[in-house]
């Protein structure tokens, strides 16, 4: 038994701890529940949960541009196309399947319809077109520099901080605008379109995931065009491989730190949330048509593609990949996530890491098949809620505009509950109904960013198998049992 003990523990002892730290987040959030914490309180109290966020967050970057840049300048020309539009192909037919997989279930189930629910409309101010938040997200792919992103999260909180509904920040003063009287003698803001505060979450959102993805756009490029200039470019080659290398190794260290952070990132979050009762059965339904439909595609569908693609057991795969699903349970973040996931696909999972290095980054970034699913079923929730009848040339308008949407989701917590604008006014639905779902999106989005996290990884997995004879096997980077391979 103690044999057996150590050798559970050197294999799961990290994802059993988190596993635990998830549970005891829960108990501890309900049970602080009821003393009322005063607000500065719960500041102090989240605190281990924001560094942990925090952690993650920093590693993002490094992450990502040194994984393509190293990853795709050792791979040949042929490969890498191959590579590329397999990955691209396989994520764009994913995203589409959870999006028509939720339309079935919604019209199957009907969870809005009957309910005389009081949508109270944020009201005030025009709100976003689907074509701004489009232009949005293409117009966020080329991201002027990481100040322009940080601008842009200035903002939302400067919305969210001084309560007005108008914000401009120029690169060299700021405006507010307190009302429509114009400016006032104090340090004025001009006004943009005033979108409530959840349109310009819409935008910040939008401006982050946007950014990375035009951050991946150029590592990739740069990775193409190093393995093209051959001996002159191994320098830069070198370089990134060694930041990789050293960011793995932060990683494999700050793991250790997770289970504690999780434990105050959950509670907190626990603390901070409406009363369930409040929700009733009103959105029951939705919730279950939901995680039913997350259900289907991630623990189905997916693992049925994994398994006639690569002729392997998917949940021995899945099985590698807990550690990554419950950190994504826990911080409802798939780019935060991603550090985790990399390690798990190279330890536990065997996947080649010059594969590994391009599919994750990509697919943490346009690939979001819970988020898809979930911005589908939303918005014929909501359109059933105010009776409002799609017919079929609507539905596929869903299905094309989730899935624009959900690439544009940035990777962080309850993105997608933002860039639903997008699929609610392409059918002429009130954006603002986003107010219906808001309270139970908390606990939704950390199933769909776990369908979201389990569908870059078994991509990986899938396309590492597809393209094998490109990329010898190698030795893995742990003496790890390779789950992925029996
Ligand atoms: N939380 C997002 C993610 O990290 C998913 C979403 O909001 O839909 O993937």
């Amino acid at each position: 038994l103690k044999q057996w003990l150590r050798e559970y523990l050197k294999l799961n002892g990290l994802l059993t701890l988190s596993v635990f730290a998830v549970l005891a987040g829960c108990l501890l959030g309900f049970i602080l529940r009821g003393s009322h914490l005063s607000t500065q309180a719960k500041i102090y109290f989240s605190f281990p949960g924001e560094l942990l966020m925090r952690v993650l967050k920093m590693l993002i970057l490094p992450l990502i541009t040194s994984s393509l840049m190293s990853g795709l300048s050792s791979m040949e020309s042929k490969a890498c196309c191959r590579v590329g539009v397999l990955t691209v192909t396989y994520y764009l037919w994913t995203t589409f399947i959870a999006v028509v997989v939720g339309i079935l279930l919604v019209i199957i189930i009907k969870p809005g319809v009957g309910t005389e629910m009081d949508s109270n409309r944020l009201g005030g101010g025009p709100v976003m077109t689907s074509a701004d938040a489009l232009l949005d997200l293409i117009r966020n792919m080329v991201p002027s520099n990481l100040i322009e992103a940080t601008f842009q999260q200035y903002k939302t909180d400067l919305v969210r901080i001084l309560k007005v509904p108008r914000v401009t920040v120029q690169p060299n003063f700021v405006y507010i605008m307190p009302d429509d009287s114009g400016p006032t003698g104090r340090t004025v803001f001009l006004e943009l379109t005033p979108p409530p505060d959840i349109h310009y979450k819409t935008r910040a959102g939008s401006n982050q995931q946007m950014n990375v993805l035009g951050i991946v756009i150029f590592s990739a490029t740069m990775g193409l065009l190093l393995g093209k200039i051959g001996e002159r470019g191994a320098p830069l080659v070198n370089l990134c491989q060694c930041i990789n290398e050293c960011v793995m190794k932060i990683i494999n260290t700050a793991v250790w730190y997770f289970p504690f952070g999780i434990i105050f990132l959950v509670a907190g979050k626990i603390l901070d949330m409406q009363d369930p009762s409040t929700l009733g059965k009103k959105l029951g339904w939705y919730t279950i048509t939901v995680l039913a439909g997350l259900f289907v595609h991630g623990l189905i569908l997916l693992p049925f593609f994994y398994l006639i693609l690569t002729r392997k057991n998917p949940f021995t795969f899945i099985r590698g990949l807990l550690q990554a699903l419950v950190i994504a349970l826990a911080t409802s973040s798939s780019s935060a996530t991603l550090p985790i996931t990399m390690k798990c696909l190279l330890e536990n999972c065997n996947v080649d890491r010059q594969i590994a290095r391009f599919v994750l980054p990509v697919g943490a970034t346009i690939n979001m098949d819970g988020t898809a699913l979930y911005e589908a079923v939303a918005a014929i929730f909501i359109a059933q809620v105010n009776d409002y009848e799609l017919d079929f040339s609507q539905l596929v308008t869903i299905s094309i505009t989730a899935t624009a949407a959900s690439i544009g989701a940035a990777g962080i917590p309850q993105a997608g509950l933002v860039t639903m604008v997008i699929v609610l006014t392409s059918v002429g639905l009130p954006p603002d109904d986003i107010t219906l779902i808001v309270t139970i999106d908390w606990v939704l989005d950390r199933f769909r960013t776990m369908i979201n996290v389990l569908g870059d990884a078994l991509a990986a997995g899938i396309i590492g198998h597809l393209c094998q004879k490109d990329f010898p096997r190698r030795p893995t980077g742990k003496s790890q049992p390779s789950y992925g391979t029996q």
